[in-house]
């Protein structure tokens, strides 16, 4: 492990997790790395082991975005969380939240590091980072993510680091760290293309607030990634089609970058790019690098990939360690408020896909919390994207639950993303282009086009209803709306 800690005066700081992990008691604020991968993991074990011994604490933790079983299903297992933020998407973390026994705030990702920064999160007490590197200088080369370990090390009081024995120390150089103004006196993030590298190859950290340092061979929890099945395909070669065809008419440019929130849904999209002849040359600006991305650099279909982390399955973070001299000159690590910045997302142009739980007919979106009130995961990026993209798709199968409930419905329960943010509204049924329809216009065509056909009937007896009953701009029987929803907890299925 020496040899990852370039900065001799840190290698007396080398420990045990019990050793490291006493800086932390109870109501410590604890800001962790991770967006996704690049969590620390011997801390969260050794937390958990003081707890199953009958220590009563808890902690309030901060990540980047989701991490992995080891931070929030261990800590959340053992009753270790007072307060969680950001987007979390662990099974145990959720049903804590949604019994309020975790206190939790959705948020948009681009903003939390200048909030921390600002002091709005309250004092930074710990910062627990994994690395793979500290340089000559002491400063701090993360894993496979960068979220917003940067601020957090900047604002720590004191700061564990756990060093990776399993990441390569190959993923020196792929980090482009560049920590923004904060309000009010901003000045312009200075990128200007994908490909730009506007920071430094590491994290500043000031080595003197390191109090601990853990060799650490545990590894991220990896995605798994099934091949897309035929309904993500079917929205995969919809978004496609509709692109292709907007570029051939000169309405949008070729060369826009692209963003593609996590799942099934976004690796089919990009595998469709590998069949496609149209599109030879991508960038993509986005939060996270899935699978599918190494195989388009390995087709040679990636100008550059900028995002904040790397998610990938076993297979495949295999073969990206064993080729990460050629996979680094075409991807850049960022930190979250970069990779997810609307000033940058608006600048670039980017065509941004993200996913919904519920549409409505008007075009407003959930993504986060189901029948209204149950935390799915949260808002993430997509609403960094959605907002600012220069053509924003929101994609969902047209049926969730096997038909049980429908994903287009009169009036959303909860509202992420409104009509204003939401340009294309995409189910395997089919897709709706809303930039020039009126409201009326965008109903009518969402019950045809995106609806299943098993709700188009319910849904059009709904609207027409309310277009001869109420009428107006949008619309709506209020005492209706949220029928579908209605039925569904009370029956179980949003059909009469
Ligand atoms: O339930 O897990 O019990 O089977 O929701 O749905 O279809 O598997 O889709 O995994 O892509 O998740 C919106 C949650 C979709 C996700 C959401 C049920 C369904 C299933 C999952 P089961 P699918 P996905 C990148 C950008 C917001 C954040 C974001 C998300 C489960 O994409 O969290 O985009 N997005 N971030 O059965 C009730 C409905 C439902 C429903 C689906 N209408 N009502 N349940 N389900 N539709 C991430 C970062 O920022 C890092």
């Amino acid at each position: 492990m020496k040899d990852r800690i370039r900065y001799a005066p840190l290698r007396d700081k080398i420990t045990d997790p019990a050793t490291a992990a006493a800086h932390i008691v109870d109501g410590t604020n604890v800001f962790i790395s991770g967006f996704t991968a690049g969590y620390p993991k011997m801390i969260p074990m050794e937390l958990a082991r003081r707890a199953e011994q009958g220590e009563n604490f808890k902690i309030n933790i901060y990540a980047g975005a989701s991490t992995g079983e080891l931070v929030d299903g261990l800590l959340s297992n053992t009753d270790l969380v007072n307060w969680r933020r950001p987007y979390m998407s662990d099974r145990t973390m959720r049903k804590k939240i949604n019994n309020n026994e975790i206190l939790f705030k959705d948020d948009h990702l681009s903003r939390l590091s200048s909030l921390v920064r600002c002091g709005d999160w309250g004092a930074v007490d710990v910062a627990v980072v994994e690395a793979v590197a500290i340089t000559e200088k002491g400063h701090l080369v993360p894993t496979m993510s960068v979220g917003n370990t940067p601020t957090y090390v900047k604002h720590a009081d004191k700061i564990i680091i756990e060093m990776s024995q399993s990441d390569p120390q190959g993923l020196e150089g792929i980090h482009d760290i560049f920590i923004p103004e904060d309000p009010p006196y901003r000045m312009p993030i200075p990128l200007y293309r994908t490909a730009d590298r506007i920071g430094k190859p590491f994290i500043e950290m000031n080595p003197d607030k390191v109090v601990a340092i853990l060799e650490s061979g545990e590894k991220d929890t990896c995605a798994v990634f099934q091949s897309p099945g035929e309904i993500p395909l079917r929205i995969g070669e919809q978004i496609l089609d509709f692109v292709r065809h907007e570029m051939k008419q000169d309405r949008l440019p070729k060369t826009l970058p692209w963003q593609a929130g996590v799942g099934d849904v976004s690796n089919a999209v990009l595998s469709r790019f590998m069949e496609d002849d149209f599109f030879q040359s991508v960038d993509l600006y986005s939060e996270v690098i899935q699978d599918s991305v190494l195989d388009l650099i390995d087709m040679g279909k990636i100008r550059a990939a900028s995002a904040s982390a790397m998610t990938l399955s076993e297979k495949a973070r295999d073969r990206f360690f064993k080729e990460i001299y050629r996979y680094r000159e075409k991807i850049i690590l960022r930190p979250v408020e970069i990779s997810n910045s609307p000033e940058v997302i608006r600048r670039l142009g980017v065509i941004a896909i993200n996913t919904a739980l519920e549409a409505d007919i008007y075009g407003h979106v959930n993504s986060t919390h189901v029948m209204g009130s149950q935390l799915m995961n949260g808002i993430g990026g997509s609403g960094d994207f959605e907002r600012n993209g220069a053509l924003s798709f929101m994609v969902t199968p047209s049926m969730a639950k096997n038909g049980a409930i429908s994903a287009i419905v009169p009036m959303v329960s909860h509202v992420d993303h409104s009509e204003h943010s939401v340009d294309v509204i995409v189910t395997e049924q089919g897709l709706v282009d809303t930039r020039n329809l009126t409201p009326r216009q965008v109903a009518e065509a969402v019950i045809k086009k995106c609806a299943h056909p098993d709700y188009r009937d319910l849904l059009w007896d709904y609207y027409s209803r309310a277009v001869h009953k109420v009428g107006g701009h949008e619309p709506h029987l209020l005492g209706e709306a949220f029928s579908f929803h209605q039925r569904f907890m009370e029956t179980g299925d949003m059909k009469i």
